[in-house]
Parts: C-alpha cells; sequence; structure tokens
C-alpha cells in the first residue's frame, strides 16, 4: 500500500473503456506513467466485480513497480480484493462514512460540487477531493453543473484537504485551473482521447510547470 503524499495529485489519470480504441489498459497506463501521470484512478461504471477486479490487478503490476497510487472508482470491493492503494467515491456512490470507516487508511477521495459536498467531505475526513466538473465535459453523462475556473477557487480555498480538479481539463486550460489553488488535476478524455499518450502525459506535465 502507497501512503497518501498530495504531490500524488498533479496529474490524475482516471480511465474510461470507451476511450481505449483498442488498446490494452495496462500498457496505456503504462505509456502515461511513463508520460509523468502521478496517480491512477481504475473507472468502469459498468464492468462486473470480476473483470473489474481482473483489471485492477493488471494495473497494480504496472503502478506499483512505478509507486504510483492505483485508485479504485467506487468499489471498495475490489480495491480490498486486488490491495490496490484507494477508492474514490461520488455522491450516488457508497456512502462517505461508510467508505472511510472500511477504507481505514487507504487513500480515499471524494467528488464534490458543492458546498454541502465539501462539508461532508471534510466531516468525513477524505484524504483528497475531485472538484468538478471544472468546465463541461463529454465524458460523464450525468455530471453536475460546471464550476467554472471561479466556482473552483471558491471550493479548493474553503478545502482543509488537497484537492484535484475534474471534468474538461486540456492543454489549453490547464494552467489556469492550476492556477485556482488545486494541488492537481485529473483528466480523462485529453489524455486517453490523445493519438499518444505518453506524449500528452508529457505536454500536460510541461505546461503544469510552466503554472
Ligand atoms: N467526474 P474529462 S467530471 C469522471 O465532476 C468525472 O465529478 C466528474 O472527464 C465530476 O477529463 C468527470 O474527459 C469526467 O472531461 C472527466
Amino acid at each position: 500500500m502507497i501512503n497518501f503524499a498530495s504531490e500524488q495529485l498533479t496529474l490524475y489519470l482516471a480511465t474510461d473503456p470507451d476511450l481505449l480504441r483498442g488498446r490494452d489498459l495496462a500498457a496505456t497506463v503504462a505509456e502515461a506513467i511513463a508520460g509523468g501521470v502521478t496517480m491512477i484512478q481504475l473507472r468502469d461504471k459498468r464492468a462486473d466485480g470480476g473483470p473489474l477486479y481482473d483489471a485492477a490487478c493488471r494495473l497494480l503490476a504496472v503502478t506499483r513497480p512505478a509507486g504510483v497510487p492505483l485508485i479504485i472508482n467506487d468499489r471498495l470491493d475490489v480495491m480490498f480484493a486486488s490491495g490496490a492503494d484507494g477508492a474514490h467515491v461520488g455522491t450516488t456512490d457508497l456512502p462517505l462514512d461508510k467508505a472511510r470507516e472500511l477504507a481505514g487508511n487507504r487513500i480515499l477521495g471524494y467528488s464534490v460540487n458543492t458546498p454541502e459536498d465539501l462539508e461532508l467531505a471534510t466531516r468525513w475526513g477524505a484524504d483528497y477531493i475531485g472538484i468538478g466538473p471544472a468546465f463541461p465535459t463529454g465524458t460523464k453523462p450525468d455530471a453536475r453543473s460546471a464550476l467554472g475556473l471561479d466556482g473552483l477557487r471558491k471550493l479548493a480555498a474553503a478545502a482543509p484537504m488537497p484537492a484535484v480538479a475534474i471534468g474538461g481539463i486540456n492543454l489549453g486550460n490547464c494552467a489556469a485551473v492550476r492556477a485556482c489553488g488545486v494541488a492537481g488535476i485529473c483528466v480523462i478524455s485529453a489524455l486517453l482521447g490523445a493519438p499518444d499518450t505518453r506524449e500528452a502525459a508529457t505536454e500536460f506535465r510541461r505546461a503544469l510547470a510552466r503554472s
């Protein structure tokens, strides 16, 4: 198990099976890490437990040697079974208080869109929060309303724990997002939709280093 440090949030990749274009998930994640991704979330809302467990084990074979934490979206059972480093829950997933109780000292993230979400994240001790969507996104059909840079800045300033911004983040806006006071950015389509994931990750790290 990998301990949590806020620098691990710098460039956070969440996976999406619909963006793989036939590529192998673990190989793609390895490319992302080679390019500078610092944290991985296995996110597949439609997968059954068995395939998700298999995917988590395959990803751990890549993330562990690199010292990059692997977080499982929603499924704490898959986190425990695979030995992954943590879980991320949203407002319609397993309740945060229960997730915290179960996760123990593993990393626990929570999705925040409102001050009420932040209050819950604080009360139940989320290790980090994902504030979003920052901008409109096509990747999450049920995403809540976009916060924009002002909304993002306000929630990040009020958060006692480190935050990543998520939703519609790309190379063009990542520096402005980072300047809102978040520890990092969480990206799906601008990494997995790019022709070359490694190159895209390298460009994100360069853009963030300049911000
Ligand atoms: N969660 P992309 S937005 C998975 O607001 C997810 O909590 C969000 O994908 C939230 O980088 C989102 O392609 C989708 O916009 C992010």
